[in-house]
């Protein structure tokens, strides 16, 4: 390959893997285990990014170029070792190194943790689109929290969930590097002072507790091009150790109280995903990396400039969803406290240099801090947010005279609350959303005030994901195939994967490409057997919904249908049924019981389905214990049927509906999110779309719900479903355990109306898509024909592509080369 810093030669290669075990554990090959053998191949891989990432700061502080800062409370960025080799284009020959050493490289791969620091799609995306960044040589930051403890560890014992500690950092992680040279200070609680300076009055925090931020830096290493762009997580480290003299003036307790701050900030993330806690930590966690990332950003900025005002054409902060939004109030703090400007132009750079991306329209995921929690703990921030609130109500006033319900209901503060997602729109000069239809919700109902004052501010940008993870790592076996066919351009713009559409027509081509799937079925089987000691057939449709568990995205739905197929398998022993495995994986929020008790009924079902001899394995479900990036990897490879349920208008986009799409699965889905996208490219015809639209679903919200009970009194074969939940078929030794469930969809419970995802509503459509998907898989040729234009289709979908339009639009980036 061209122009590579010192391309790994083999020899050099092993004797500094050898060289590894000795100087990091004292050992030679012949004693090393697996663990040891990783670390000493990652660190080896590690030098040559080193070069590479020291090269590319260098480009970039030469060419004096635009930066944007990912502003994330996740980053799930999944295993490093297997990308960082595709993207330096080195595996082979450490594949090589590795053999010749006696070990194999996928079970060395196996033993890096999968650094877990994030729930679902909105941390995955926030890592797709980092590996994006550097592909296309643009300058970028992730900012984020070093938890210690990542998303927790599933295991299914007795059918339920349990949360195991995700302790990822216990065998060290070799690819960050702390930089203690770029610790900060960030404060909290106190009180906020005045004193008079050139006749201003000057605000400043007294009495306060700090921590101390220590960042860590994780390379992001561009396919092929020599960039390596920083994730820089931030630790929180007691300050007291360097201000004893605290306890000298008999502050004891104040210095006790900063050792827990430090050691509680970064402990754990929140395991929840599209919902909102409210607790006080979380808060804290926020303002942390917030201050400590604008911190170093503006200290950074004003190295190599000196008027503060050129800050929005040198720096973009964008906000992944409302968690960030304490940004606004600490870059003014930043502008006004520290560098001495006044608020009108504090504000002209704030709302010049923040964006902000909405990512739900679930109410219960808005943020919205107590004031009296949000003053105690950031009482100079509050301050800043009541001016911000102050002067957006006059500018409300101004374009809509004495319209006081308007400015109720666009309040910033409001009801004793902080609204953290007006606070973003408030201040942001762009908005935008993550698929079409979740940005015309937003523009028409969800922030359509906000839309109505500044609709220039509004735009769409449909997520994507990385085919380098998805497909080149995830599937070698269809990437390899692929590049045969039209090259490896792909790798780095997928728009050229619809060059395969000719090959649709081609016999042997379909051969090959269902050849490659079963392959991967095998080896996904495989797993399943080593995991969940399951044995599957690879010849059975491979059904599967991969996501996190939350009512709106209905794995109930999809449960509830296994059930009512299982009846009918029963009733009729001999009608025709091709075998399926309907394979879920999900993690519940530790919290969320009714997700919980849905996991236990996908497992109690499958207990009894997969242990009914009669039925002749006609159907098994498979519950896959913690779904992470890297068993999705495996799966997504594998999959046939890509179940993308959710109430339409409820999943802003989804994500695993494209790398289902790109490794070939066709979409069993409701109108919602990105799926409306991903059917206009493929055609209607190359999936299996069914049930009430966005627009249906809210206009029956508006009127108040509907009645599940006419369906469950008209409908026989959903109400004996539905009777099995509570007449102990599934859970002989506790009849009401599915209670709460069956209340749920028929009357209601906790105060909320029945069926609110409307789940029976949809139902009778989702059995007829399922049966439209048996007949069309009945017809092996059309069905290959119609995995392999998903395939070509899928080239938008890419997170490059949605990339450049971030770029074009909102951060305006210049690509950087990095000449060696
Ligand atoms: O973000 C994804 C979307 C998906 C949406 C998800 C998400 C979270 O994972 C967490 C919080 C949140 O507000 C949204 O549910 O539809 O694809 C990336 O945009």
């Amino acid at each position: 390959m061209a122009g590579v810093i010192k391309k790994l030669d083999k020899e050099t290669l092993k004797q500094e893997i050898i060289n590894n075990l000795k100087t990091l554990y004292r050992k030679d090959v012949s004693e090393a285990t697996l663990q040891m053998v990783y670390q000493a191949v990652a660190y080896a891989v590690k030098e040559d990014v080193i070069d590479n990432w020291i090269a590319t700061q260098k480009a970039y502080d030469k060419a004096g170029a635009k930066k944007v800062y990912y502003l994330s409370m996740e980053f799930l960025v999944g295993r490093a070792l297997g990308n960082t080799m595709l993207a330096l284009k080195e595996e082979d020959v450490i594949r090589e190194a590795v053999e010749e050493l006696g070990f194999d490289l996928t079970e060395i791969e196996d033993e890096e943790r999968d650094p877990a620091l994030g729930n679902g799609g909105l941390g995955r995306l926030a890592a797709c689109f980092l590996d994006s960044l550097s592909t296309l040589n643009y300058p970028a930051y992730g900012c984020g929290i070093r938890y210690h403890y990542g998303m927790f560890r599933q295991k299914i014992e007795n059918g339920y969930q349990k949360e195991i500690p995700d302790d990822w950092l216990k065998n060290g992680y070799p690819f960050e590097i702390k930089r203690d040279e770029y610790a900060c200070e960030v404060k909290f609680g106190g009180y906020v002072a005045t004193r008079m300076e050139n006749g201003n009055p000057h605000f400043y925090q007294k009495n306060y507790q700090s921590v101390r931020a220590v960042p860590y830096d994780l390379p992001i290493v561009g396919y092929g091009n020599h960039i390596v762009n920083t994730l820089r997580i931030w630790d929180a480290e007691a300050i007291t150790s360097f201000r004893l003299d605290s306890f000298d003036r008999g502050d004891y307790q104040r210095a006790v109280e900063e050792q827990n701050l430090a050691r509680t900030i970064s402990e754990v993330l929140y395991p929840n995903d599209n919902h909102y806690s409210g607790k006080e930590l979380r808060l804290k966690q926020q303002y942390f990396f917030i201050s400590a990332s604008l911190q170093t950003a503006i200290k950074k900025f004003l190295q190599s400039h000196d008027n503060i005002r050129e800050l929005p054409n040198y720096v973009v902060f964008q906000m992944n969803d409302t968690h960030p939004t304490v940004a606004v109030p600490e870059l003014m703090r930043i502008l006004m406290d520290e560098q001495g400007l006044g608020w009108e132009e504090a504000w002209a750079i704030t709302s010049k240099a923040c964006a902000y991306t909405n990512h739900t329209i679930m109410t219960e995921a808005l943020e919205k801090w107590p004031i009296e929690l949000f003053s105690r703990l950031l009482p100079r921030i509050y301050q800043i947010v009541e001016e911000i609130n102050r002067r957006f109500l006059l500018e409300i006033e101004h374009k809509f005279p004495g319209d006081q319900a308007r400015k109720d209901r666009m309040a910033i503060i409001h009801d004793g609350q902080v609204r953290m997602a007006f606070m973003a729109c408030a201040a942001s000069f762009s908005i935008n959303g993550v698929a079409k239809i979740h940005t015309e919700i937003l523009e028409k109902q969800t922030l359509r005030d906000f839309y109505e004052l500044s609709p220039e501010k509004f735009n769409n940008k449909t997520n994507g994901i990385t085919q380098r993870r998805f497909l080149l790592h995830a599937n070698p076996l269809l990437a390899d195939w692929i590049t045969e066919r039209i090259g490896d351009k792909w790798i780095t713009d997928l728009s050229e994967v619809k060059k395969l559409g000719v090959y649709v027509d081609d016999k042997k081509s379909r051969q090959e490409y269902m050849n490659i799937k079963y392959k991967n079925k095998v080896r996904l089987a495989n797993y399943i057997l080593e995991h969940n000691g399951i044995v599957v057939d690879p010849r059975s449709i491979f059904d599967v919904q991969v996501k996190r568990l939350h009512e709106y995205k209905r794995q109930l739905m999809n449960i509830l249908h296994v059930m009512y197929l299982y009846n009918k398998i029963k009733d009729n022993p001999d009608m025709p049924f091709y075998p399926h495995t309907f394979i879920f994986g999900a993690k519940a929020a530790a919290g969320y019981h009714r997700a919980k008790l849905t996991i236990k009924l996908i497992n109690a079902v499958a207990d009894v389905i997969n242990n009914d001899a009669s039925i002749n394995g006609k159907i098994k479900v498979v519950f896959i214990e913690d779904y992470c990036v890297s068993s999705a990897e495996i799966i997504f490879a594998a999959a046939d049927v890509s179940e993308q349920i959710s109430t339409a208008s409820k999943e802003a986009s989804g994500t695993s509906n494209m790398k289902f799409m790109l490794n070939g699965a066709p979409t069993l889905g409701t109108m919602d999110g990105a799926n409306i996208e991903i059917v206009k490219e493929v055609g209607e015809e190359n999936a299996f779309i069914f049930g009430m639209s966005a627009e249906e679903v809210i206009q029956l919200e508006q009127n108040g719900g509907y009645n599940p009970m006419h369906i469950f009194n008209a409908d026989q074969e959903i109400r004996r479903v539905l009777m099995q939940l509570i007449n102990g078929f599934y859970s002989p030794d506790d009849p009401e355990r599915f209670r709460d469930i069956y209340n749920s969809l028929l009357t209601g419970s906790n105060g909320d109306r029945p069926d609110v995802y409307f789940i029976l509503k949809d139902f009778r459509a989702y059995a007829e898509a399922h049966e439209r998907v048996d007949k069309a898989y009945a017809d092996e040729e059309n069905w290959a024909k119609m995995c392999m234009r998903n395939t070509a289709a899928a080239g938008p979908f890419s997170s490059d592509r949605t990339i450049e339009e971030y770029v074009r639009d909102i951060w305006h980036l210049k690509k950087v080369e990095v000449k060696l």
